[in-house]
C-alpha cells in the first residue's frame, strides 16, 4: 500500500518556514518591457526608480515576503544613492542585489570582460567597480553578473584566450568586494551571441567560482538551460558543493521567454524546492541553503506587472509549501529499499497537496490579506498610477 506521506510533518514548522523565506523582486519587472518585435506600453508602468521602488513595496504589501529590490545599473542609475536607500527604507524596502550590465554599450561589441580589447575589459572591470560602490551605500550584499560575452561565429576568437582573460578581469572584480559582498556568476548557454557564450553553463560558472574564492557562488537563473536539462540536479550539485549562491527565478517553454515563475511547468519548480528543503535539513549543505539569494528575474510584457510579480510570489510560495510537505524520513527509507514507485509517489503525494489553504492561513497570521491579488485589485493602486504616472 502507498504511504499518505504528507501528514507526517510539523505544520506549525512549515508555516514558519513559509513566513521567514524572503524573495527580491526585480526594479525592470516592473518597468515596460517586450520582446524584439514590440513593446506594449502600460499606463500604470514605471518608469523612474522611485516608482519602481513604490511598486515593489505594492507586492511586499500584499505578500509580507518582498521586503527587497535589486536594481539594474545603469538603467536605475542616479547620483544620489543615500536618497534611495533612504527613499527605499520609507517604503519598507531594501536595496538588494546590484546587476551590472555589460550588453548595452557600443564597445562590447567583441565582449565585455572577454573582449580582445584591453581598454574594452578596463571598461567593464570598472562598471562593475562602479556597481560594488554602489552597493556599498545601499548596503547591498550582492554583485549579480550576468556574462553575456560570447561570439556569433566559429573561428571569431579563442575559447582559451577568452578563458583566461575572463578570469583575470573577475578576479580584479573579486579583490574589489568589500568582505560582506559576494559575487554570483549567472550563466546561459546563448543569448545575445549565438555561437558560443563564454559563460555557458552551471559547470564553467562552478569553475570560474571555485578559482576565485568563497565570495563567489553561481546564479541559477530558470531560463539559462537548453531544453530538457535537469535544473533540480544542477541545483542539488551545487548546493553539496557550497556553490550555489542564488536564483533568478521565471520560467520557459523555449528558450530564455522570462514567464512568470511557475506558469509552464510548476512540477520542475517543485522538484527545484524539493532540493532545497532537503538541503536545508542536511548538516553539509544547510549553511549554504540558508543563504541562498531567490530572486526573481522576469519580463511582464503582457501581464499587469505588479499583479504578475504577486502571481509569481505566491507560485514560488506553493512550491515551497509542496516541497515542505515531503516525508523526508519515509522517502529515505523507500529510497533505501529500492522502492522507485513508493519514492516517486512520495514526491507526489505532497505536490498534489492543495496548500493554498495552508498559505492562507500563513498570510492571516502575518495580518496581511489571505488572497494578495484581489486584495490588490480592490486598492485602486492601479488605477491611480495610471492616472499620475507619465507615458514615454
Ligand atoms: C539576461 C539575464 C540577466 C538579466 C538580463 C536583462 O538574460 O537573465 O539576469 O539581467 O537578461
Ligand atoms: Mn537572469
Ligand atoms: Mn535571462
Amino acid at each position: 500500500m502507498i504511504k499518505e506521506c504528507e501528514m507526517a510533518v510539523d505544520i506549525k514548522d512549515v508555516k514558519q518556514k513559509l513566513k521567514e523565506q524572503k524573495i527580491e523582486t526585480p526594479s525592470w519587472g516592473y518597468a515596460d518591457s517586450g520582446t524584439r518585435f514590440y513593446v506594449f506600453r502600460q499606463k500604470s508602468a514605471a518608469h523612474t526608480l522611485e516608482e519602481k521602488l513604490e511598486d515593489a513595496a505594492q507586492v511586499h504589501k500584499y505578500t509580507g515576503v518582498c521586503p527587497s529590490v535589486a536594481l539594474h545599473i545603469p538603467w536605475d542609475k542616479t547620483d544620489n544613492w543615500e536618497l534611495v536607500k533612504r527613499y527605499a527604507a520609507n517604503l519598507g524596502l531594501e536595496i538588494g542585489a546590484i546587476n551590472p550590465n555589460l550588453f548595452e554599450d557600443d564597445d562590447y561589441l567583441l565582449g565585455s570582460l572577454c573582449s580582445p580589447d584591453k581598454k574594452v575589459r578596463e571598461k567593464a572591470v570598472e562598471h562593475i567597480k562602479e556597481c560594488i560602490r554602489i552597493a556599498e551605500i545601499t548596503g547591498s550584499t550582492i554583485i549579480s553578473l550576468w556574462i553575456p560575452d560570447g561570439t556569433n561565429y566559429p573561428g571569431q576568437d579563442s575559447f582559451r584566450d577568452r578563458k583566461a582573460r575572463l578570469e583575470d578581469t573577475l578576479s580584479e572584480v573579486y579583490d574589489a568586494l568589500t568582505r560582506e559582498m559576494r559575487v554570483l556568476l549567472e550563466y546561459k548557454f546563448f543569448e545575445p551571441a549565438f555561437y558560443h557564450t563564454d559563460l555557458f553553463d552551471w559547470g564553467s560558472a562552478y569553475l570560474l567560482s571555485i578559482k576565485l574564492g568563497d565570495k563567489a557562488q553561481v546564479l541559477v537563473d530558470l531560463g539559462h538551460h537548453p531544453l530538457g536539462a535537469n535544473i533540480e540536479q544542477i541545483v542539488a550539485i551545487l548546493l553539496d558543493e557550497q556553490k550555489l549562491g542564488g536564483f533568478h527565478f521565471n520560467n520557459k517553454k523555449y528558450a530564455d521567454d522570462d514567464l512568470v515563475v511557475g506558469s509552464i511547468n510548476p512540477y520542475e519548480l517543485f522538484l527545484i524546492y524539493n532540493e532545497l528543503v532537503a538541503a536545508s535539513l542536511d548538516k553539509k549543505t544547510e549553511r549554504t541553503a540558508r543563504n541562498v539569494a531567490y530572486m526573481i528575474d522576469q519580463s511582464h510584457n503582457i501581464k499587469n506587472k505588479i499583479e504578475a510579480t504577486i502571481q509569481s510570489v505566491v507560485n514560488i510560495q506553493q512550491a515551497y509549501a509542496k516541497a515542505l510537505l515531503v516525508d523526508r524520513d519515509y522517502l529515505k527509507k523507500v529510497q533505501r529499499e529500492g522502492l522507485v514507485l513508493d519514492a516517486e509517489e512520495c514526491l507526489k503525494d505532497a505536490y498534489h497537496t492543495d496548500v493554498r489553504p495552508l498559505l492562507k492561513e500563513v498570510r492571516e497570521e502575518m495580518n496581511i490579506d489571505p488572497d494578495p491579488i484581489t486584495a490588490f485589485r480592490k486598492s485602486g493602486y492601479l488605477e491611480q498610477a495610471a492616472g499620475g504616472r507619465s507615458s514615454r
